[in-house]
């Protein structure tokens, strides 16, 4: 059976991170071990006051204890990461758990529509940008890039520029790039994919559903080293993530106020075992 680690936080409340990234691994036949990073009672956007348990000090821990037992992963899957201590022991993870044929998978989840999330400061997409020079591929969002690459954020740009943003990041270390959340134009939404080695790019779009759920980031990534893991082929990895994460979209239209739950992923379960099986032939 293949087996991903996930390694990021457990947010209570608010699905997102390692609440969306268990069951949808799970759901698609993939063993899903996990290194939760810290428990905080939501996550950090559009709730107030929130709780956060920083784990940091067991990452290396749960590490040493995994390694008396020679533990291997055919994917090692990073999230949300709290603190700059944090990014370091995943760095030191990686060094000791990636063997040839292990994917490293990294989202750099650090912001979002040109701001970072609640509790980063400026310092913190340089480091993370280390990380990301480790990794087989990276999945950022357009603020993402721009804050690791220090350009400025655009809200509207061409697919040249695109283009130019993912040679750019792949130059930090990355094998292959993808960049979620690309839109040329009102009517679309999806995900451009660049490969380094064999310098080409694949583009996939779908509707664009002009509302915000918390947790889309975390559904991408999570589908796409998924089914990555379970096919191998990155463009069905980008076509599976891209269509799965505008259905979740559109199952959580009715509860569009509490966007900031995240998605009603629970409910079309069926649907990622259809898409599965349509490329499963
Ligand atoms: O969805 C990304 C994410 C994960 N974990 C925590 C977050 C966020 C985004 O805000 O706050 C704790």
């Amino acid at each position: 059976m293949k087996k991903i680690v996930t390694i990021q936080d457990i947010s209570c409340f608010g699905k997102c991170s390692i609440t969306v990234a268990l069951p949808l691994i799970s759901a698609m036949g993939i063993e899903c071990a996990i290194i939760p990073t810290s428990v905080l009672s939501t996550h950090t956007g559009g709730f107030q006051g929130f709780t956060f348990r920083d784990l940091s000090e067991d990452i290396p821990k749960i590490k040493e204890h995994w390694k008396k037992y020679d533990l291997e992963f055919d994917a090692i899957y990073t999230g949300y990461l709290g603190s700059h201590s944090q990014i370091d022991y995943v760095i030191d993870f990686v060094n000791d758990f990636k063997k040839d044929g292990t994917l490293v998978f990294v989202d750099p989840a650090m912001g979002d529509k040109g701001k970072l999330y609640t509790g980063f400061d400026d310092t913190f997409p340089a480091h993370m940008a280390k990380l990301c020079a480790k990794a087989d591929i990276i999945v950022p969002n357009l603020t993402e890039a721009s804050f690791m690459l220090g350009i400025e954020y655009k809200e509207s740009y061409d697919e040249s520029y695109v283009h130019d943003v993912l040679r750019k990041l792949c130059k930090m270390g990355a094998k292959k790039a993808v960049l979620t959340g690309i839109s040329y134009d009102n009517a679309t939404q999806g995900a451009v994919l660049y490969d380094s080695e064999s310098d080409s790019f694949y583009s996939y779009f779908n509707e664009n559903i002009p509302v915000s759920f918390h947790g889309t980031g975390d559904t991408f990534a999570s589908i796409y080293i998924g089914a990555l893991t379970r096919f191998g082929d990155n463009r069905i990895a980008l076509e599976m993530a891209v269509d799965f994460t505008v259905e979740c979209i559109k199952a959580t239209l009715p509860e569009k106020e509490t966007h900031s739950y995240g998605t009603n992923f629970e409910e079309i379960i069926s649907y990622l075992l259809e898409l599965i099986k349509k490329y499963e032939k």
